[in-house]
């Protein structure tokens, strides 16, 4: 592989939009009608650029974050593009404010940039540079709606599309609300389809190991985030009970939070945020404690980084197929039987299509 030229990072280009969603996603902890993502592009003196996007959830947050991501600009304008160096300066930096939250999410946005400016630089695709090889990455599929004729109908359309996994959102009113829309769904994908559940956080303790002892009649693959994602604890206590194994992970910040997750036994697999983790190498440190812990690992949004990621992950299980922002991306990321594609081109994947993000732009 060739090693990447000396790079120095020049500027950062920071643009915020409120991206309308092509169906909105419900889940039990609220619905969102839109996607507001801050784009990252880094510039370098050398000339390669670098590029990556954020979320934060909720357009309330969107201009500070936007704001927070821009202000990083003097403090690495004129350095090195190393990601591990600029991580270790910002962690220094931001030590007093504490590293979560909106800081955590805008110094990924920069991790992950530099990342694919190195990439381009070296002229290969990022799963090439972290020492892997572009190869398919087993998918399933996210669906948006929780009401059972809903869901039903788009898990026959993702199923004709080619996946053989999909995951549906449930936490409704009661468990017999949540079966009618899981067995709506497994009718509409038969036997062999591999069917999970994401409670997005809602219920109590005792009401998830309630809700789990029923659902463990309905050969599920995982339940996920039956309760809030810090309580590992409580996790340990619902995958003690429950026969079906546990998911966790998606809204950990950073790997130091996966290190508590696992010592507390709250999981029997683990989701892992790209963006959350701090980007590209906080999931590595991430990826490297699930082998240790013997923990599939699955991707949590961000199709395109985690799909380089999970190449290189030693026990990698699934990549979540939630496509956000690929109605923004010249090339979005491509499914093919199931799988999901790395594109053998340099970079992680993300060039932006102009015409289709100016409408959204704040
Ligand atoms: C999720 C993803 C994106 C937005 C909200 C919730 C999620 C998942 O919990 O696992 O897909
Ligand atoms: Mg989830």
């Amino acid at each position: 592989m060739p090693t990447p030229k000396k790079l120095t990072i020049r500027s950062l280009r920071v643009r915020a939009l409120d991206l309308r969603l092509l169906k909105p996603m419900e889940t039990a902890s609220g619905v969102m009608h839109t996607t507001p993502l801050v784009l990252v592009d880094v510039a370098t003196e050398e000339g390669v650029e670098g590029s990556s996007y954020i979320r934060c959830y909720t357009p309330t947050a969107l201009r500070a974050l936007a704001a927070l991501t821009a202000d990083l600009e003097p403090l690495v304008k004129g350095e090195d593009a190393s990601p591990a160096s600029i991580e270790r300066k910002l962690e220094r930096h931001f030590r007093l404010v504490g590293s979560q939250g909106l800081v955590t999410i805008a110094l990924a946005g920069l991790d992950m940039a530099l990342w694919d400016a190195r990439a381009k630089a070296c002229g290969v695709p990022l799963v090439s540079l972290l020492g892997g090889t572009p190869k398919a990455v087993p998918a399933y599929a996210s669906l948006r709606t929780m009401s059972p004729s809903g869901a039903a109908a788009e898990a026959e359309e993702l199923l004709e599309r080619g996946f053989k996994a999909l995951k549906v959102k449930i936490g409704r009113s009661d468990i017999a609300a949540d079966l009618e829309t899981i067995r709506a769904v497994r009718s509409a994908i038969g036997a062999d389809a591999r069917l999970m559940v994401d409670y997005n956080q809602s219920l109590s303790v005792a009401e998830a190991i309630d809700r789990a002892r029923v659902l463990d009649d309905e050969g599920l693959y995982w339940i996920e985030e039956p309760t809030r994602f810090d309580d590992y604890s409580g996790h340990a206590r619902i995958a003690a009970s429950a026969k079906t194994a546990i998911q966790l992970g998606e809204n950990c910040w950073g790997p130091h939070d996966i290190a508590k997750l696992i010592e507390a036994g709250a999981s029997d697999h683990l989701m892992l945020d790209v963006m959350k983790l701090g980007g590209i190498s906080g999931w590595m440190r991430a990826a490297s404690l699930a082998e240790a812990a013997g923990l599939p690992v699955s991707s949590h949004a961000f199709p395109e980084y985690s799909l380089h990621a999970l190449a290189v992950t030693p026990t990698c299980k699934w990549l979540e197929y939630l496509d956000h922002a690929g109605p923004i991306l010249q090339q979005p990321v491509r499914i093919e039987n199931g799988n999901a594609i790395i594109a053998d081109a340099p970079g992680a994947g993300i060039a932006w299509n102009e015409d289709a993000l100016k409408p959204f732009l704040i």
